[in-house]
């Protein structure tokens, strides 16, 4: 069959980390183009190799800068680096978005590196599924470290950051900043803080501030794990190796006493359990099924059926399912 071998090309082509063959794998997962899934689902057995770091933190705090400069840490050290730059409020001409990929340009023309970004346009299933999607063709591509950038701290950008094996909060030493990412939920999520723009006035005393509330952080559920935190000066380059280091040392940490593992099983769970709510969704409602549905109506309206048992009904029985 032409498809299959058609497949099978495409396959081979990312598996060889051909830059035009990922991105148009890229672009086909994030419109659900036809075979995408089948694409995907090939892909997932040459999957877990990469180290995946989620980046994220207030606006302006120096994510992408800070970004830039783990590229060319990572890359002298002879790892190829993917970055997938996130933004789930920007519409596709997003100015953030637009404005880190000119930035990043000088970055992602060097081989062995990958620049993508992704906004609102390839939320389709969801910008956090489909992050991940786009995370393991790039992993199956051969990146050794796939990173994870996302703008601003709303839920979605959360839950992209903490779909990493280590996530990193930038900071700034502006006053309160701490206090903020405590309430928005940063303090959760993070296996790193970095106390970007440390050239700036009262670094010393927001660093305290942030060790102070970290000691009476309720930590991890499922670890012991006390965040570092690492002073960077990002613009100048400088903590750059702090930022690798305390990574690193995560890394290892998890290593050490099987978080790892663990970690990457929950995630692929909760990605199993939003697939799966998807899928019921979309083949649940059936012609037949709205037209049961909509001749439920009138016994609602005179309050003669319940809404609980109209769904019972839609559920349980096989209308035209
Ligand atoms: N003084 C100083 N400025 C910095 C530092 N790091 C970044 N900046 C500047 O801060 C501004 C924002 O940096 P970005 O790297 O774009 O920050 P960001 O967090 O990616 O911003 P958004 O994507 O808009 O949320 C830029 O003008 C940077 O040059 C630093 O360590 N010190
Ligand atoms: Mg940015």
């Amino acid at each position: 069959m032409t498809e299959t071998k058609d497949l099978l090309g495409r396959i081979e082509a990312i598996l060889n980390g051909d830059r035009l063959a990922i991105t148009r794998a890229i672009t086909s997962v994030e419109n659900e183009r036809a075979g995408w899934d089948d694409l995907l689902s090939h892909l997932y057995s040459h999957t877990g190799r990469a180290y995946r770091i989620g980046i994220t933190g207030p606006p302006g705090a120096g994510k992408s800068t800070m970004t830039q400069k783990l590229i060319a840490h990572y890359t002298a050290a002879g790892l190829r680096v993917a970055v997938i730059a996130v933004d789930p409020t920007s519409p596709f001409t997003g100015g953030a978005i637009l404005g880190d990929r000119v930035r990043m340009q000088s970055e992602s023309m060097k081989a062995g590196v990958f620049v993508r970004s992704m906004a609102t346009r390839g939320s389709l299933g969801g910008l956090n599924t489909k992050a991940q999607d786009v995370a393991d063709i790039l992993d199956a591509a051969g990146f050794d470290i796939v990173i994870y950038e996302t703008v601003g701290v709303g839920q979605s950008e959360l839950d992209i950051a903490k779909a990493a094996d280590s996530t990193v909060v930038v900071l700034v030493p502006e006053s309160g900043d701490s206090i903020q990412a405590m309430k928005s939920g940063l303090m959760e999520i993070a296996d790193l803080f970095v106390m970007n723009k440390s050239d700036r006035e009262g670094a010393d005393q927001a660093v305290a501030a942030l060790k102070t509330i970290l000691t009476f952080r309720i930590t991890h559920a499922d670890d012991e794990w006390v965040p570092d935190v690492v002073r960077a000066v990002a613009t100048e380059g400088k903590g750059i190796d702090d930022v690798a280091a305390g990574i690193e040392r995560h890394r290892e940490y998890m290593l050490h006493v099987g978080l790892l593992e663990t970690r990457r099983i929950a995630r692929e769970r909760s990605r199993v359990e939003r697939i799966t709510e998807r899928l019921l969704h979309t083949t649940f409602w059936t012609p037949e099924r709205l037209a049961a549905f909509e001749a439920a109506l009138p016994a609602l309206s005179s309050r003669t059926r319940s809404p609980l048992d109209v769904a019972r009904q839609l559920t349980q029985e096989r209308v035209g399912g």
